[in-house]
């Protein structure tokens, strides 16, 4: 094989989403040789390597050709996207799927003391942001005019330094902007880590082990969350019972020998089980209820 019959993965070098996706691209069966200093690492498992960069860098690496796929926060992709100036479907790079991790909102905060209820409030006003084609588009969307400042970090202590009024900023906890005595007010985009693509999948033995990553993806994700409940019951709690299972395929029940009106029942549940499933169950005539996890699914 030629090295570019290798797929090429873009991943963040080194900060919040890279732990993450070194795991699970790991989670898929992929095992690299390893040098975090440096800008390559080989994939052993499979014929798929990885490419250390910027998280800025990942959406251009992918434009450019020099890498397939890339693991990026939905915030740096989209507001690239708008940066190239065309719509999501002309785009040389596209959102695969999310990922479940890396979850933050790019957010509207002002100012503790500013009474905010609507858009039309920042009419005038000085906006401090790292992403300006996405707040541009959300503020064109709201009608309203405002200035947009473009800052490449420390977006949040710009009302302090009274070079901006507001600030549209990534938030998780919120402790950053409590810090700042700011306050979130509008939600300008979710975000989460996705997996990019351009917008044409390679038709070779590239486009191949792209569905085999997907399925495998798929399957990592979904195993997550998902469980293999047990328990017993009589026959006639059955239905009851099931239906308060969240997200719960259909049960395989089992007669317990000697106990005739008794079944023992196991179902695969989609959704996190919490304990007030659990409670609810029990109220319903389950006994004997185990939560098991789920190590690997292929569906
Ligand atoms: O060096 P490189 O350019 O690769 O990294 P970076 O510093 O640009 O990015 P990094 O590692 O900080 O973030 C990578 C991605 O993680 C982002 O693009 C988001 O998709 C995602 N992410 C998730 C976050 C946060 N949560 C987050 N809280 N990115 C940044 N923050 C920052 C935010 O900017 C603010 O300063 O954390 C602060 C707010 O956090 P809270 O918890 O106080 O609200
Ligand atoms: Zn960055």
């Amino acid at each position: 094989m030629s090295s570019r019959d290798r797929l090429r993965i873009a991943i963040q070098k080194s900060g919040r989403l890279s732990d993450a996706s070194i795991d699970l691209l790991a989670r898929c069966g992929l095992k690299f040789r390893r040098s975090r200093d440096k800008l390559f690492c080989f994939g052993e498992t499979l014929p798929v390597d990885l490419l250390l960069v910027r998280d800025d860098d990942v959406p251009g690496m992918i434009a450019q050709g020099v890498c397939d796929l890339g693991i990026v926060g939905r915030n740096v992709l989209l507001e690239q996207i708008f940066e190239t100036g065309s719509d999501r479907a002309a785009a040389p790079f596209r959102e695969v799927r999310p990922l479940g991790f890396g979850h933050c909102r790019l957010s509207l905060a002002v100012p503790d003391e500013f009474a905010y209820s609507e858009p039309s409030q920042l009419a005038g006003l000085r906006i401090a942001t790292s992403y300006p084609n996405l707040l541009a588009d959300w503020l064109e969307r709201a009608g309203v005019e405002a200035g947009v400042v473009t800052l490449s970090g420390s977006v949040e202590i710009a009302p302090r330094l009274g070079t901006a009024d507001c600030i549209c900023d990534l938030v998780s906890s919120g402790a950053t902007l409590a810090a700042n005595q700011l306050k979130e007010a509008a939600i300008i985009l979710e975000s989460e880590a996705v997996l990019a693509a351009g917008s044409v999948m390679p038709g070779d033995e590239r486009g191949e082990l792209i569905d085999m990553l997907l399925r495998r993806i798929e399957g990592v994700i979904q195993v997550r969350v998902s469980k293999l409940v047990m328990w017993q019951s009589p026959r006639a709690s059955l239905d009851a019972i099931t239906r308060l299972l969240p997200n719960g395929q259909r049960p395989t029940v089992t007669s317990i020998e000697g106990l005739d009106n008794q079944v023992s029942v196991q179902a695969i549940c989609n959704d996190a089980i919490t304990w007030q499933h659990l409670e609810d169950m029990k109220r319903a005539g389950a006994r004997q209820m185990l939560v098991l996890p789920v190590e690997q699914m292929l569906t």
